[in-house]
């Protein structure tokens, strides 16, 4: 078998995703996502000018070679372009393979080590009434673990809260920025947000009760000695995890926040190699990997690095917004259905015109995610729909402070 053609789709129903498709010379296609949230172009032509002359003529059953070939024959390795345009080759080259073989690709992974995958949703409000509303809806779909996010006083705007979508009724801000030339500002105040979050939880726990795994995400906004103040004021709450509490391009931040709490730990969202864990992972300094298949180079890459954090009793918790498209999510969770150290999988539902240009196999039900048994990853792209959905150029927002200082987000 041969790979004949590559094309590059690019779509934008509710947001932008960049998809690979692979046909080979006996019909078979499979699916790649390539989406890099805000710079969604440089990827799609990564693949157009530098990889699809490339797969043309290979064999696509050879999956690991032409991950290696790809990475090693740039010269120029890692990074966010390369990497989500080496992920989406990997994950319609796996695509293909189960569909030649007739199996859902979790088959071709070692098979299931579990029933379902265990998610958690987004809940989020601009207050804490709005917060408690949107718990509960979250409850009532069957989600049983809970990220939380607020407004906090003193912040104009904060990221992660769905503040645009909940003044117009929709779910989630399906594109944080809002389309447009510029990226959004927005404010942020480190010591207002500090002291606020323990007050949420806290009224969080009396409301739901001790139960419930409670998630929070710190978006990388903290130097390591707010990261560990945070993690130790949260401890009375019992957080399943804090996440990207601050940032890790310095891996040894990690041994300070460590140091000085016990709230297990989750990073790696914009991670895209296993070189970004190493130091994490053999130092035990986090208790969840949250690599996503896209921006990590596919599965093979995630799985490798899943049996590494195996040894140290390191699970998954691998990053699922809705800028991963269900081609990355579907990869996922095959693997996260086939590894043992699987943790959980964030899950926020993509909208209703995502999913009529990629129809899928996936079912979410009680609070628990399944590839679905078709052969492949058991995603396909409504070509026509994708069409009717063209790019726009959009920006994640960022942060300044009040004088004005470019901040993390
Ligand atoms: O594109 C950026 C988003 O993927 C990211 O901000 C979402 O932090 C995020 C999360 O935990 O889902
Ligand atoms: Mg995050």
């Amino acid at each position: 078998m041969k790979i004949i053609a590559a094309d590059v789709i690019v779509t934008s129903p509710s947001r932008n995703f960049v998809t690979l498709k692979i046909t080979t010379d006996e019909g078979v296609t499979g699916l790649g996502d390539a989406t890099l949230n805000g710079r969604e172009l440089a990827v799609a032509a990564y693949l157009t000018e530098h990889v699809v002359p490339l797969l043309i003529e290979r064999d696509p059953h050879r999956i690991e070679d032409t991950w290696q070939f790809l990475y090693r024959s740039a010269y120029w390795r890692r990074g966010p372009v390369t990497m989500a345009a080496i992920a989406a080759v990997d994950m319609a080259l796996w695509d293909i393979k189960g569909k030649v073989a007739g199996m859902p690709v979790y088959q071709l992974l070692g098979g299931a080590s579990r029933t379902a995958l265990q998610t958690y949703g987004h809940a989020s409000g601009r207050d804490i009434p709005e917060l408690f509303d949107s718990i509960r809806q979250h409850l009532e779909e069957g989600y049983k673990s809970i990220r939380v996010q607020t407004s906090v006083p003193g912040i104009k705007a904060l990221y992660g809260v769905a503040a645009q979508a909940q003044a117009t009724g929709e779910r989630y801000d399906y594109e944080p920025a809002g389309r447009g030339p510029q990226p959004a500002e927005e404010d942020w105040d480190t010591r207002a947000y500090l002291r606020h979050v323990p007050t949420v939880f806290e009224a969080v726990r009396n409301e739901f009760g001790p139960e419930i795994p409670l998630l929070h995400d710190g978006h990388h906004r903290m130097t390591p000695i707010q990261a560990a103040k945070l993690g130790k004021s949260l401890e009375p709450y019992d957080l399943f995890w804090l996440e990207d509490c601050t940032p890790a391009e310095n891996q040894d931040a990690f041994r300070l926040v460590r140091q000085h709490t016990t709230t297990p730990l989750a990073v790696g969202e914009v991670f895209n190699t296993v070189f970004d864990f190493q130091t994490l992972i053999r130092e035990q300094l986090i208790d969840y990997v949250r690599a996503a298949s896209t921006h990590f180079g596919g599965i093979s890459p995630l799985k490798k690095v899943m049996d590494y954090a195996a040894q140290y009793q390191i699970k998954s918790g691998f990053h699922g917004p809705t800028d991963v498209s269900p081609v990355g999510l579907a990869a996922q969770t095959h693997l996260g259905l086939a590894i043992h150290n699987f943790g959980i999988q964030e899950y926020m539902e993509h909208s209703e015109a995502t999913n009529t240009v990629f129809e899928q196999s996936m079912t979410f039900a009680d609070g628990f995610l399944h590839p679905g048994d078709k052969p492949g990853l058991g995603i396909e792209l409504n070509e026509e729909a994708a069409a009717s959905f063209p790019y726009q150029q959009a920006y994640l927002p960022y942060n300044r402070l009040a004088d004005g200082t470019v901040h993390d987000w």
